[in-house]
């Protein structure tokens, strides 16, 4: 049986292990093997006179990224990584891998973002690439036992839909039989019409399918929605139950993900707060444009510049409240106090905007009032529409990008870091 390379000490007398060749290098008389699987790697040390014939036919045979098995006498050495080595007994290839390869996994030689994702599979060999995964993994992980703990019902919603929810243009429209479809930009209608069912609390992490036009750093084609609704509650309480999480998600990853971090050159990750400050919209606007050189004016949405200024004078996650009714979505509930601003609200990094949510609109003759104003029609929403008419509970909700939560939390400097095939305008394989 073969044992992970983590777990091969100095104290034990022999071991296999099974993995792939990371390097190689001969010396003549000795030949050096850094062997690697996922839990770490390890050096393979053959001093050609005192190895069996076999052993040394494979190692001129074999080449780098080769699947290999070797079983031999461990030795502690000081030299070695780990303090200990492996003479190699036997030394199996299982898999010989062809050269050159199309990606130096051992990243001597620099690769550009296009080639990695050409060969994915190599490059997430690299521990560093797959360090991301792993916390991404956690992160996850984190996510779905907050929610469960916090009395959630986990839902899967369907992603072939006849409508739009974030408005027309971002659509891929599809073939679909003789009916008009769509892929879903989000759960958005669906979450909502589950608090009509009496489900009160539900969440789904599920692909979300975005027809942006242009390639930027923090937009995919095809991104990974974290979703929430919750009956009997409003943004803010909504906006409490997202700080936690984050919160959560972050000290998961800062206390199981300590190699990984290391790895990612992120050794203290700095946990947000449990509060995380609430900026109005009207002071978010007054920072921008004090601060930043985008021209902007109350009543736009906030460009990448303008997040970049609000984000450096907050310096910290934080939320914008107070939304002008006139740039949120029809779902948005109108402010009691002045209709003019919304419930809504969005959590920032200081880098960018992770999540939105609000405050619904629950009540069915506004809610299609706000559908016509948005210059919309409600005959594209009846199946949305009926379930406000027959005991629709007060709700609220948001939606957080799985992807840019990991790109912010890993420092990446592109979102198709944190997926690991990308969609994008000029990718679809692999
Ligand atoms: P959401 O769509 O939920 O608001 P977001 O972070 O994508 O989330 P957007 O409103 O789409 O926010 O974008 C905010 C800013 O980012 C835009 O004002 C624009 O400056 C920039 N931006 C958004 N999409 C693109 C794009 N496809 N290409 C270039 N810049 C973009
Ligand atoms: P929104 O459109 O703001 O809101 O999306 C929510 C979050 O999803 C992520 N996201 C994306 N990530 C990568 N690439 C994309 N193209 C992309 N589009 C969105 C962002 C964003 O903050 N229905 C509402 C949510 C709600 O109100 O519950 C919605 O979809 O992190």
């Amino acid at each position: 049986m073969r044992i992970p390379i983590r777990e091969v000490t100095p104290q034990l007398e022999r071991a296999t292990i099974a993995g792939w060749v990371h390097e190689e290098r001969d010396l003549g008389g000795l030949a050096f093997f850094l062997i690697r699987d996922r839990t770490g790697i390890m050096q393979v040390t053959v001093p050609k006179k005192k190895v069996p014939e076999d052993v040394l036919i494979a190692i001129k045979e074999v080449s780098r990224e080769s699947v290999v098995r070797v079983s031999g006498i461990i030795k502690a050495t000081e030299k070695a990584p780990g303090g200990r080595e492996l003479v190699p007994e036997s030394f199996e290839i299982l898999a010989k891998a062809a050269s050159p390869l199309p990606l130096d996994v051992a990243e001597k030689v620099p690769a550009e973002i296009d080639t990695r994702l050409d060969a994915r599979f190599l490059d997430v060999r690299r521990p560093r690439i797959a360090a991301i995964f792993s916390i991404r993994s956690r992160m996850m992980e984190a996510t779905n036992s907050f929610l469960f703990r916090e009395g959630f019902l986990q839902i899967t919603t369907p992603k072939v839909v006849a409508a739009a929810t974030e408005g027309g243009t971002e659509l891929f429209p599809i073939a679909y039989f003789e009916k008009e479809a769509f892929l879903s930009q989000s759960p958005q209608l669906y979450k909502q019409m589950m608090m009509a069912a009496g489900c009160e609390k539900v969440f789904e992490i599920g692909p979300i399918f975005r027809a942006e036009e242009h390639n930027t750093i923090r937009h995919l084609n095809e991104a990974t929605s974290i979703d929430v609704e919750v009956s009997f509650a409003d943004h803010t309480d909504v906006m409490v139950l997202l700080e936690k999480l984050i919160h959560e998600i972050y000290s998961s990853v800062a206390e199981n993900c300590t190699a990984e971090l290391e790895l990612l050159g992120i050794p203290d990750l700095q946990v947000p707060e449990k509060t995380l400050p609430r900026l109005p919209y009207e002071e978010a606007i007054l920072i921008a444009a004090k601060k930043s050189e985008e021209p902007i004016a109350y009543g736009d949405d906030l460009g990448t510049a303008s997040e970049r200024a609000i984000g450096e004078e907050m310096g910290t996650h934080y939320f914008i409240t107070e939304w002008p009714t006139s740039i949120r979505p029809y779902y948005a509930m109108p402010s009691a106090a002045d209709p003019s601003i919304c419930n809504a609200f969005d959590l920032m990094h200081p880098k960018m905007e992770l999540s939105s949510g609000a405050q619904r609109c629950h009540v069915y003759d506004l809610l299609v009032e706000q559908i016509r104003s948005k210059g919309l029609s409600p005959e594209g929403f009846e199946f949305y529409l009926k379930p406000f008419q027959y005991g629709m509970p007060p709700h609220a909700g948001w939606g957080l990008g799985a992807e840019r939560l990991v790109m912010t939390m890993c420092n990446l400097q592109n979102i198709r870091e944190a997926v690991l095939f990308p969609r994008d305008r000029h990718r679809v394989t692999p």
